[in-house]
């Protein structure tokens, strides 16, 4: 153990130390933490040293009962969905203005559970306050926003009204923890509707803290409850709940169908946000810096753990051989290490697990593909989950290296002659979360723009993420959009209202 006991999960029970505060670690359902059902706990591991640092309480099935009882009757007799939305919106701008004050400390909490270096953590947070915010003002929006309905038959009038979804259960993944944790709540909220949110058992302290600062923004008890707890203990039981009316996940596609398949024995409402395999193409008229950098940008960003990473990359063959070389030298350049230490551009992975899983396919990857750069541990740096920046070329266009998701710092690169045969490439994967070109001829651009099938296309860039936005996948990346409008659409139902305005009889029956 390094600089913290482990302690039993309840209130406030990690205390502060010189780089982290002190946090909630017991389950926060009804307004209050407190311990899981079972009183078991769980460990919180640092990746940068493998070392526990927090104990959680560990919810299950009777947890997920008390957390849905809580948001049901928030629901159903509750102030929350009945609330104008400028009243709600304000709840949410307090949780924004909270989150942006205690940045530095989030921050710190995630670097520790994450793994990820601390200015993208703090980008994070910033991201964090940012969709509060966004929906605090979407909330306003919805008072007043019914839809009067022309309709072709006189003496009938008919609106269309956004009401509340009702009882959402969101399960969320580890690679963005507390940000995943927000594109699900802030909208959900603003549109009324209560939730049972379950973070990752590999991350969940920050998305705990979540119930401490809705409290003190003033969010009504019941409202949002947050039940820490693992896949099949935690997750399973929220996504097999009658109680439940919607569900939001983001994380695998073997959980994402899983849950699909139990959503449907009651027909609950589902969104998904799932894996990727995403090409990024680059024509040899781009500015060889700038290709180098979003190309880095797009795959080391977060370890490459993140579901739009551009882990495919399409290079003009003109400029294969030199844009390799390039790559592979400011691959090798990046500085890894803690994600606390300055100037670190990649930390650890997040787990043990998830090192192994991208180590065992790289050593895959070694058998068809040319490996660049990269491949194996960084030395000196055993005692974290790192993983060095790997670089494969050559590979077929059925190997598998080039075809699966591996979600780690590791990048294809392969070469293609025609802008058609880019496309054909680019699109031939069976997900469709993102895609990416870079060009400097702008009509070129928006041919292959058009020609993407995928949710999310960045033309000369890669992964720049914008709260305003749609972001959801095509084919098996997912089902909906989070983000933006499309984000409250999510948790609303529409319901029309038609009035007969005659006032003379019917007169079908009675003649
Ligand atoms: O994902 P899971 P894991 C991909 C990535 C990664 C792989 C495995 O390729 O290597 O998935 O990661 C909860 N019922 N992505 O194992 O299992 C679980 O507790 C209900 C892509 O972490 O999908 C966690 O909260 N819930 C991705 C969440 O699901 C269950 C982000 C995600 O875990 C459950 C993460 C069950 N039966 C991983 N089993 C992205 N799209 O961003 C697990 N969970």
């Amino acid at each position: 153990m390094t600089d913290t006991t482990l302690l039993q999960a309840g209130d406030r029970t990690v205390p502060p130390t010189a780089d982290m505060v002190a946090l909630k670690t017991g389950l926060f359902i009804d307004g209050t933490y407190g311990p899981a059902v079972s009183g078991l706990c769980f460990e919180v591991i640092d990746p940068a040293n493998r070392q526990p640092f927090a104990q959680v309480a560990r919810g299950g099935a009777a947890d997920i009962d008390r957390a849905v009882a809580a948001a049901r009757r928030a629901f159903d007799d509750g102030p929350w969905p009945r609330m104008t939305g400028a009243e709600r919106g304000a709840v949410l701008r307090r949780m924004g203005d909270l989150i942006a004050a205690r940045r530095d400390e989030l921050a710190r909490i995630e670097v520790r559970d994450n793994g990820k270096p601390l200015p993208e953590a703090n980008w994070d947070i910033d991201d964090t306050a940012g969709v509060f915010h966004f929906y605090a003002d979407l909330a306003e929006g919805l008072d007043g926003a019914e839809q009067p309905i022309p309709l072709a038959m006189p003496s009938f009038t008919a609106k269309a009204v956004r009401e509340p979804i009702g009882v959402a259960g969101a399960i969320i993944p580890w690679n963005f923890p507390m940000l995943m944790a927000a594109w699900k709540v802030a909208p959900a909220l603003a549109a009324g509707c209560t939730m049972v949110l379950k973070p990752s058992e590999l991350t969940p302290l920050t998305a705990l803290e979540l119930g401490a600062i809705a409290a003190q923004a003033g969010l009504p008890a019941g409202v949002l409850n947050i039940v820490s707890g693992f896949g099949p203990e935690a997750g399973q039981p929220l996504t097999e709940h009658p109680g439940v009316d919607k569900l939001a996940f983001t994380g695998s596609v073997p959980t994402g169908a899983r849950i699909m398949a139990t959503a449907a024995r009651d027909i609950k409402a589902v969104s998904l946000e799932l894996g990727g395999k995403s090409p990024l193409v680059v024509f040899a008229d781009t500015p060889l810096d700038q290709a180098v950098e979003w190309i880095m940008f797009g795959i080391f960003w977060n370890q490459g753990e993140v579901c739009s990473a551009t882990s495919r990359v399409l290079v003009e063959q003109s400029i294969y051989e030199p844009l390799m070389a390039r790559l592979a030298d400011e691959a090798r350049k990046i500085t890894i290490g803690n994600g606390m230490t300055d100037g670190v551009l990649l930390g650890p992975l997040v787990s043990a697990e998830q090192q192994q899983k991208v180590l065992a396919a790289i050593e895959r990857g070694k058998t068809e593909a040319r490996l660049v750069c990269g491949g194996g541990v960084p030395e000196g740096l055993e005692d974290g989950c790192f993983v060095q920046p790997t670089i494969f070329a050559d590979m077929a266009e059925d190997a598998w290296i080039w075809r699966e998701e591996l979600f780690g710092p590791v990048v294809c690169v392969k070469p293609f002659a025609t802008e058609a045969e880019a496309i054909r490439l680019a699109n031939d994967s069976r997900f469709g979360l993102a895609a990416a070109v870079m060009s400097a001829d702008a009509a070129r651009c928006d041919r292959v723009a058009a020609a993407f099938r995928a949710g999310i296309v960045w033309i000369n860039c890669s992964q720049p993420t914008f709260t305003e936005a749609p972001w959801g996948g095509y084919k098996q990346s997912g089902i909906g959009r989070e983000l933006g409008r499309w984000g409250l659409d999510n948790y609303l139902e529409t319901k029309q209202i038609t009035r007969r305005t005659a006032t003379e009889p019917w007169g079908w029956y009675l003649k």
